[in-house]
């Protein structure tokens, strides 16, 4: 791609995430009218009756459904991964937290593909400590002003920069610091862990040669397959990993582990937490379309908008549903109900229009009968609640005023919904 459409291509999206973009539907009295698949349906047309068949049968023909035909395929941990702690500091944040950093090599070799993994651990709190883990966006150097972390040398989604070129500056450190609120997280006795979503493969479409998707192929292989996965699905593997890991080490509880990402990062955590049990809780920050926004709705982001402006998040078998969102073996409530029994949230803000609020809303209601087969209590909301006005039963949710973000009103609330769920 050149380096001006690259940027007209960064700055549109920019303006879709805010939910500027034209010929979007934002009009609740023009969402077609369409049918849901049936998630207690197999597709031959039997129920299901209970909660052996659920697991048995319905939920792994959902899961190869989201595998072939949304997100793609993704092998199993790599033999050859090595895990490194690089760096402690038992002092960190004025005395709050240690600070760790970890680095997963993938291939076995330093000097390979790898992640780096930054843990927060509370002090005075009893170990092994329960823990959020995230995908960031910008660095982990950007979640907290910190100079300890090391600034990533990684590729970076800039605002006005070049595509190819574009790495982070000293000046960045900190820049995201209000989506993460890690010293309040630290005040709840939660540990934090995050990932640069880029370490595993960076966000843009390069034919999938820069992040990990090379380590995935077969002999000769040169991409993925139409349902191999795509860039969601690698950042989803990479959460995974870092199960692996925190399975490794004796401060971090991996038994309440929370899965939370925002946005782009939403999506992948939900995948994640669908496909991955070791997730104890699971959560959706304004993930809309491809995340918890139902896409049969078509309101704000549409499959086929995503699909072309982001050609790379999701498999190439997803492009088949361009305008065609009927002939979706699946919708996103199914995703949600991947999850289950496991608590889910999810989490919309008013203003994000984008992400259709109401149709996150909507798959978390709709997942609720397998959540309920499953023997819990579901969505405890007929309708849509109100401004703030969680709801906390195994399907949680909130919608908050205000824009596509995250806020600290947004982790107040993941961290009741862990205590009640996880603590
Ligand atoms: C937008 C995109 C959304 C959402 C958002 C983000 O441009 O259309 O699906 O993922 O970006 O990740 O911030």
């Amino acid at each position: 791609m050149e380096l001006s459409a690259a940027l007209i291509f960064l700055i549109m999206n920019e303006l879709c995430a805010y939910g500027l973009a034209e010929g979007a539907n934002y009009d609740e009295s023009k969402v077609p009218d369409y049918t849901l698949p049936d998630p207690l349906t197999m597709e031959d047309g039997t129920k299901v009756t209970d909660a052996a068949m659920w697991r048995e049968r319905r939920r792994p023909e959902i899961m190869r459904l989201f595998e072939e035909q949304v997100y793609g395929k993704v092998p199993e941990r790599l033999k050859d991964t090595t895990f490194e702690v690089t760096s402690t500091d038992p002092d960190s944040l004025a005395g709050k937290a240690e600070r760790k950093a970890v680095s997963a090599y993938f291939a076995g070799k330093k000097d390979g593909p790898r992640m780096d993994i930054l843990i927060y651990i509370p002090k005075d709190v009893e170990r092994p400590v329960p823990v959020f883990v995230g995908l960031n966006f910008n660095g982990n150097h950007s979640i907290h002003p910190d100079t300890g972390i090391t600034l990533s040398k990684q590729w970076m989604r800039g605002r006005g920069g070049g595509i190819v070129e574009n790495r982070a500056t000293e000046e960045s450190r900190g820049s995201s610091a209000s989506r993460w609120q890690v010293e309040r997280i630290m005040e709840r006795g939660y540990a934090l862990a995050t990932i640069y979503c880029g370490d595993l493969d960076p966000d843009f479409h390069d034919g999938f040669q820069n992040g990990v998707h090379p380590l995935f192929y077969k002999e000769g292989q040169t991409e993925p397959a139409p349902d191999e996965c795509a860039t969601i699905g690698a950042w989803a593997w990479g959460l995974s990993r870092a199960v692996d890991y925190f399975e490794t080490d004796d401060d971090i509880d991996h038994k309440r582990v929370a899965v939370m990402g925002h946005s782009r990062l939403g999506k992948t955590a939900l995948w994640a937490g669908a496909q991955d049990e070791r997730f104890a809780i699971t959560i959706s920050n304004d993930s809309g379309c491809g995340g918890a926004a139902l896409s049969r709705r078509r309101v704000g982001e549409t499959v086929k908008r995503i699909n072309t402006s982001f050609p790379h998040w999701f498999c190439g078998n997803f492009k088949k549903y361009n305008d065609k969102e009927d002939e979706l073996p699946v919708d996103q409530h199914m995703l949600i109900a991947l999850v289950a029994p496991r608590p889910v949230y999810i989490a919309s803000a008013e203003e994000d229009l984008w992400a259709d609020p109401r149709g996150e809303f909507l798959s978390g209601k709709h997942a609720d009968p397998v959540y309920r087969l499953l023997g819990t209590d579901g969505m405890a909301a007929d309708d849509m609640p109100g401004l703030e006005q969680p709801v906390t039963s195994t399907i949680g949710h909130h919608i908050r005023p205000g824009k596509h973000n995250v806020t600290a009103y947004d982790w107040d609330r993941y961290m009741d919904f862990a205590d009640k769920h996880m603590k």
